[in-house]
């Protein structure tokens, strides 16, 4: 490989590295993910059908995950008792940007979702309150702005299933 410019960036913890287009289009690195071929049976194929559903005392999360949000980031109406299903879906095309997926006070696993992929975290709020979720993988220079809350209300209480993008479900 003949390297063609090699230099620190100013202003960002990143270095970077150009060598010819050729080079990365001619060795099948050049990978694109169709949100179209997703089967999965929880997939949420863009931001505008991301939504919230219960069911009994199951929450279901349609989210999406691109850089830099999720789709919703402010989720309200879980109650203490309920199972809460994240079922998240990276939304991103380029074959090396996974996004993770965490929520404060989960006591398993988080998830590493895959470009055009879908998973899905099982949580059990275990307290009443107000939990950040957040991506858990380095996305991009913007990646600790990929966060959100839900917020967690008592049993029995009689707060609605909502949810929005990038502002408060409260004003
Ligand atoms: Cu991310």
């Amino acid at each position: 490989m003949q390297l063609i410019l090699d230099f620190p960036t100013i202003g960002e913890p990143h270095y970077a590295q150009a060598v010819p287009a050729d080079l990365i289009r001619n060795n099948g690195q050049l990978k694109l993910f169709k949100i179209e071929d997703n089967n999965h049976k929880y997939v949420t194929k863009g931001e505008k059908d991301s939504k919230v559903i219960r069911e009994g005392n199951k929450v279901h999360i349609y989210m999406t995950a691109i850089r830099s949000h999720f789709s919703p980031d402010n989720i309200e109406g879980v109650k203490l008792g309920d199972e809460v299903y994240f079922h998240i879906t990276n939304l991103e095309q380029d074959w090396d940007v996974p996004h993770g997926f965490s929520v404060k006070g989960a006591t398993n696993a988080e998830l590493l979702i895959m470009p055009g992929e879908t998973s899905t975290l099982k949580w059990t709020p275990d307290r009443v309150g107000m939990f950040p979720i957040y991506c858990t993988d380095f996305c991009s220079a913007l990646h600790q702005e990929m966060q959100g809350y839900v917020r967690v209300s008592p049993a029995g209480s009689n707060v609605p299933i909502s949810f929005s993008l990038g502002k408060p479900v409260v004003e």
